[in-house]
């Protein structure tokens, strides 16, 4: 990790850590490595940013609206909101997606900040080149992310200890991984890329 590095922590909001709505198993480990990876890149100046699912109380996305999933992070409520553990850096971008009621919308990349612009802009305009990733779920929105930075050109560092997956069938967040490995992502533990980032190793 290096200049043209950015993290890029992936939906780690109350629905889908424990007792929330869409809880992911374990969801909510992934809230201390990211902590640390996200102090680690504040500290060498790198771009932080988180992505949330913000749907509106009516989607497609939603059973009962011809979706598969119970209602979950609605936008402006509790279960939206991010993890209470979780430290975002001062300047951290919040890209939202899954805001169109007729679309999943499950990758970052479909996602925009406060101001309207895209996730790939917003990349591009920070010159990053390598994106770190971690959240929640390994088999939806990281994998989507993930494949979508890969089609962008980035370089992709996937945090295995951060992530965690839904696994409505047994086995989708291995499947999920192997088609990551086969994109070109690069799986790292978040000791690993942080010894990298602050130089105390070689890398
Ligand atoms: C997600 C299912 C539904 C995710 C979002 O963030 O991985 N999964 N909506
Ligand atoms: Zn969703």
């Amino acid at each position: 990790m290096q200049k043209g590095a950015a993290l890029l922590i992936v939906d780690v909001q109350n629905d889908f850590c424990p007792d929330g709505a869409l809880a992911v198993p374990g969801g909510d480990r992934v809230v201390e490595p990211l902590n640390r990876m996200a102090a680690g890149f504040a500290a060498a100046g790198l771009p932080v940013l988180a992505s949330r699912d913000w749907h509106p109380p009516l989607t497609r996305h939603f059973s009962g609206s011809g979706g598969i999933w119970p209602p979950h992070c609605v936008r402006e409520t509790p279960g939206a909101a991010f993890h209470p553990a979780l430290r975002l850096p001062a300047g951290t971008v919040v890209i939202s997606k899954g805001i169109d009621p007729d679309e999943d919308a499950y990758s970052a990349f479909a996602g925009q900040d406060a101001a309207g612009n895209p996730l790939g802009e917003i990349l591009a305009c920070l010159r990053v080149k390598q994106l770190v990733v971690g959240g929640l779920a390994t088999d939806y929105c990281v994998r989507s992310s993930v494949l979508d930075a890969r089609k962008a050109g980035l370089e992709v560092v996937l945090l295995t200890d951060a992530i965690a997956g839904v696994d409505l069938a047994a086995g989708d967040s291995d499947t999920a991984l192997d088609e990551m490995e086969r994109a070109g992502a690069i799986f790292c533990s978040t000791d690993e890329a942080l010894r990298r980032i602050s130089g105390l190793s070689a890398p």
